[in-house]
C-alpha cells in the first residue's frame, strides 16, 4: 500500500480537494500542516520554499516522490478511486468544469491576495458585477443534476465541494446559499460517508 503525504499550509483552499480525495479513496496520509504567516507565506514555509519543485504548494507525496499541481494531483487521485468518468469524452467534461472554478478562483485573487486596500475594492467592485455572477450562474446551470459534469460523481464535484468555503470567502457571500444546484452537489459530497469522517476530525481553521 502507497504512502501518502499532503503538503500545504493551514487552511483549506488548494490543500483541501487533496484531502477531500485521499479520503474518499479511504487513503491514510500525512496532513503536513504549514503555518500561514501574515501576509504571504511565512517562516515555516521560507524555509521549506526552496526544496520544492516550483516554489509553491500543495504537495503530495506518494511513497517519497513528489508532485506539485493541484488539479494535475486531484486528476491523478481521481483516476485512483474511478472519479475520472467512463470514457475520453467524460473525462474531458470532467477536466473541462474543474478547469473552469479555477479559473473562477484566480480570477478572484486581486480581490484578496493583495496589499492594496483600495485597489483591492476597486476590483472587487468590479468582480461583482461581472466575473462573479458570468461564472457562478454558469456553473450553477451546469449542475442541475446534482453533479458538474456527466451527471454523475467525479473528482471535479469533490474538488469544488473542498473548494467551496474558501471560494465563498473570496466572493464574500455564501455562494450555495444563492445557487442552488451548487449547494445540490455540495450535498452530494458531504454525504459522501468518507468525507463526512475527514470533516468530523479535519482542524479547525479561518478558511
Ligand atoms: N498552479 C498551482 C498554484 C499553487 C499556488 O498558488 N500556491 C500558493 C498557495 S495557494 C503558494 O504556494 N503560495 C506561496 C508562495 O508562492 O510562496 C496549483 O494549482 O497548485
Amino acid at each position: 500500500m502507497s504512502s501518502y503525504k499532503v503538503t500545504y499550509f493551514n487552511i483549506t483552499a488548494l490543500g483541501e480537494p487533496i484531502r477531500f480525495l485521499l479520503s474518499y479513496g479511504g487513503q491514510d496520509f500525512e496532513d503536513n500542516r504549514i503555518t500561514l504567516g501574515k501576509g504571504k507565506g511565512g517562516e515555516q514555509w521560507e524555509k521549506l520554499k526552496p526544496s520544492t519543485p516550483f516554489g509553491q504548494m500543495p504537495l503530495l507525496e506518494v511513497d517519497g516522490k513528489v508532485a506539485h499541481q493541484h488539479l494535475a494531483i486531484c486528476r491523478y487521485l481521481g483516476k485512483k478511486f474511478g472519479l475520472v468518468g467512463d470514457n475520453d469524452w467524460e473525462a474531458l467534461q470532467i477536466d473541462t468544469i474543474a478547469d473552469t472554478v479555477n479559473d473562477y478562483r484566480l480570477k478572484l485573487v486581486p480581490t484578496y491576495w493583495i496589499d492594496d486596500e483600495e485597489l483591492k475594492e476597486k476590483n472587487y467592485a468590479e468582480a461583482i458585477k461581472t466575473t462573479i455572477p458570468f461564472y457562478l450562474e454558469r456553473i450553477n446551470d451546469l449542475a442541475e443534476s446534482g453533479y458538474l459534469a456527466n451527471g454523475k460523481l467525479s473528482w471535479a464535484d469533490v474538488h469544488l465541494a473542498a473548494l467551496l468555503d474558501y471560494l465563498s470567502m473570496l466572493t464574500r457571500f455564501s455562494i450555495v446559499d444563492k445557487y442552488p444546484n451548487l449547494k445540490k452537489v455540495q450535498n452530494n459530497v458531504l454525504a459522501l460517508p468518507s468525507i463526512k469522517a475527514y470533516l468530523a476530525k479535519r482542524p479547525k481553521t479561518d478558511f
